[in-house]
C-alpha cells in the first residue's frame, strides 16, 4: 500500500517529474529512481505519522524538523530523496502538507444563507482553515432557500476549484434538517432582508419564523452543535432558536456582536492614534442594533486606561457611541449594500475564538442573560466573555458600572425585552 505522499508522487509524474528523472537517467532508469523515491518517502511518511500520533495536538512542524535532523536513517532517506528529486521543496512541501489531513477528524460546519453576500465572504475563509486553524479539516454543509440552489452550485464549484486541503466534504440543501445533520458548528446567517415598506415588526415576524424552524431542526439532528446567529435581529433570533431547541443548552446559542466590537476597536484606536491591537477589553453591551452600548470604561490602550489616554468625554458620548452604533446604516448609505466582508470577518473571528479560545482576551458575544449587571434572564445580551479551547466561554463578572453606562445598558435591555414580547408566540 502506497503512502499518501508516494501516491501523490506517482500521480504527479508530470512534466516536473520527467525533468527530474531526466537528470538522474545516467545513474538509474526512471522506473528505478521513482521506486527508490517512493520507498524512501514512505520511510519518512511513516516516521512522521508516528510522531504526529504521539504528539497529538501539540505537534508542530519544528518537531518534524527535529526528528529528521536527529534520526540518522531518516536523514539518509531525505538525502537520498534530495539526490533523486532535484526539486527539494516539492518533496518537502508534500511531506509538510501531510500533517494537515492526518491529525484530526473533520468538523462539520453548517452555514445558512450560504448563497448570500456574507455567506460568500465566509465560506472560503472557513475552508482555508481560518476558522478552526490550519490543521483542522472541515466539512461544509450549505443551507439556502430552494430558489438559491443554483447559485449554491456555483459557490460549491468555486470552493472545489480552490482545492483547499482542509475541505473534506461539501454538500448543499434546502432542508434545515438535512443541512444540520450532525453539525458541530452552525452559523445561522440566512434571513429575510427588510423589503420596501416593510415595518420592523413585519421583518421580525418573518425572521422569527425562520429561526423557530431552524431551532427545532437543530434540536432534532445536531444537539451538540455550537450555534452562532448572525441573521437579524440576531439576539432575539438566538432566543427563538434556543427556545425551540429544548434538548440543547441555551449556552450553545450565541449571537454575533463581534462586528460591533471590531468597529468600536477601530474607532478608539484611530482616535488614540495607535494600532488596533493596542486596544483591549472593549465591551459592546446589549443588542446588535442602534441601541447597543460600546463601552470603553474598562478598556485599555497599551495597558493604560483608555479613558485616560483619550481624555475626551464629549467625543466618547457624542461621536464614538453613535458612530459605532450606526455604522451599519452608514455603510449601506455609502456602498448601497449592507456590510458583508466585515460581517463575515467578524463571524469567522467569533467562531474561531469560541472554538479555539480567546487566549485571555475579552470578546463580546450575545449570550443568554443572567442576573449579573441587573440584566435578568430571558434575553440574549452582548457581554464580555473569555473563551477556552474546545468551546467553553465564561462571562466576565464583577465589573463596576458607572451611572452613564448603567443608563445606556438599560436602554438596550429594554429594547431586547420589547423584541422578546414581539415574538412571544414563537417561544414555546
Ligand atoms: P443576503 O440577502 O445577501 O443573503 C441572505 C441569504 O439568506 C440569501 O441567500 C437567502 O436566500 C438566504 N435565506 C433567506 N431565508 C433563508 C432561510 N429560511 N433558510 C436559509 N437561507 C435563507 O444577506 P447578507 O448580507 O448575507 O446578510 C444576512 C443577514 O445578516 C441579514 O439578516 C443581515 O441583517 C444580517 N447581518 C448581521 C450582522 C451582525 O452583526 N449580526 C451584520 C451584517 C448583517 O447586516
Amino acid at each position: 500500500m502506497l503512502s499518501a505522499a508516494s501516491r501523490s508522487l506517482r500521480h504527479g509524474v508530470s512534466a516536473r517529474s520527467v525533468a527530474v528523472l531526466s537528470q538522474v537517467r545516467t545513474k538509474m532508469t526512471p522506473a528505478e529512481a521513482l521506486k527508490t523515491i517512493e520507498s524512501e518517502q514512505k520511510k519518512c511518511d511513516d516516521a512522521l505519522q508516528a510522531l504526529m500520533k504521539s504528539k497529538g495536538d501539540s505537534f508542530t512542524f519544528a518537531d518534524a524538523k527535529d526528528l529528521f535532523a536527529n534520526d540518522k536513517e531518516l536523514s539518509a532517506a531525505v538525502a537520498k530523496i534530495r539526490e533523486l528529486d532535484m526539486d527539494i521543496e516539492w518533496s518537502w512541501s508534500r511531506m509538510q502538507s501531510l500533517h494537515q489531513s492526518l491529525t484530526k477528524p473533520p468538523l462539520k460546519v453548517a452555514l445558512t444563507g450560504a448563497a448570500g453576500a456574507i455567506g460568500y465572504a465566509m465560506l472560503f475563509r472557513i475552508a482555508s482553515g481560518e476558522m478552526f486553524g490550519p490543521t483542522q479539516p472541515v466539512q461544509l454543509s450549505l443551507l439556502d432557500l430552494p430558489a438559491a440552489q443554483d447559485a449554491l452550485k456555483g459557490v460549491m464549484m468555486e470552493l472545489n476549484d480552490c482545492a483547499f486541503p482542509l475541505l473534506k466534504g461539501l454538500t448543499a440543501s434546502a432542508s434545515p434538517e438535512t443541512a444540520f445533520e450532525g453539525a458541530d458548528y452552525a452559523v445561522l446567517v440566512g434571513a429575510k432582508p427588510r423589503g420596501p415598506g416593510m415595518e420592523r415588526a413585519d421583518l421580525m415576524a418573518a425572521n422569527a419564523q425562520i429561526f423557530s424552524v431552524q431551532g427545532k431542526a437543530l434540536n432534532k439532528v445536531a444537539k451538540g452543535a455550537k450555534v452562532t446567529v448572525v441573521g437579524n435581529p440576531a439576539n432575539t433570533n438566538s432566543l427563538i432558536a434556543s427556545a425551540n431547541a429544548p434538548d440543547m443548552s441555551p449556552d450553545q446559542f450565541t449571537s454575533m456582536m463581534r462586528l460591533d466590537q471590531s468597529r468600536a476597536e477601530h474607532q478608539l484606536a484611530a482616535k488614540a492614534g495607535v494600532d488596533v491591537s493596542a486596544v483591549q477589553r472593549l465591551v459592546v453591551w446589549g443588542n446588535h442594533s442602534a441601541s447597543q452600548y460600546p463601552d470603553i470604561s474598562h478598556a485599555t490602550i497599551n495597558g493604560k486606561w483608555a479613558k485616560d489616554v483619550v481624555k475626551d468625554e464629549a467625543w466618547l458620548k457624542n461621536e464614538f457611541v453613535p458612530t459605532v452604533a450606526k455604522r451599519g446604516a452608514e455603510i449601506i448609505e455609502a456602498r448601497g449594500a449592507s456590510s458583508a466582508a466585515s460581517a463575515a470577518n467578524a463571524a469567522v473571528a467569533h467562531v474561531r475564538d469560541w472554538a479555539t479560545g480567546s487566549e485571555g482576551r475579552w470578546v463580546t458575544m450575545g449570550v443568554p442573560s443572567s442576573d449579573a449587571y441587573g440584566i435578568g434572564p430571558g434575553i440574549w445580551y452582548g457581554v464580555p466573555v473569555v473563551c477556552y479551547p474546545g468551546g467553553d466561554y465564561k462571562r466576565v463578572g464583577g465589573l463596576s458600572i458607572d451611572p452613564y453606562s448603567a443608563e445606556m445598558m438599560e436602554k438596550t435591555r429594554l429594547e431586547l425585552l420589547e423584541e422578546r414580547d414581539a415574538v412571544k408566540d414563537l417561544l414555546p
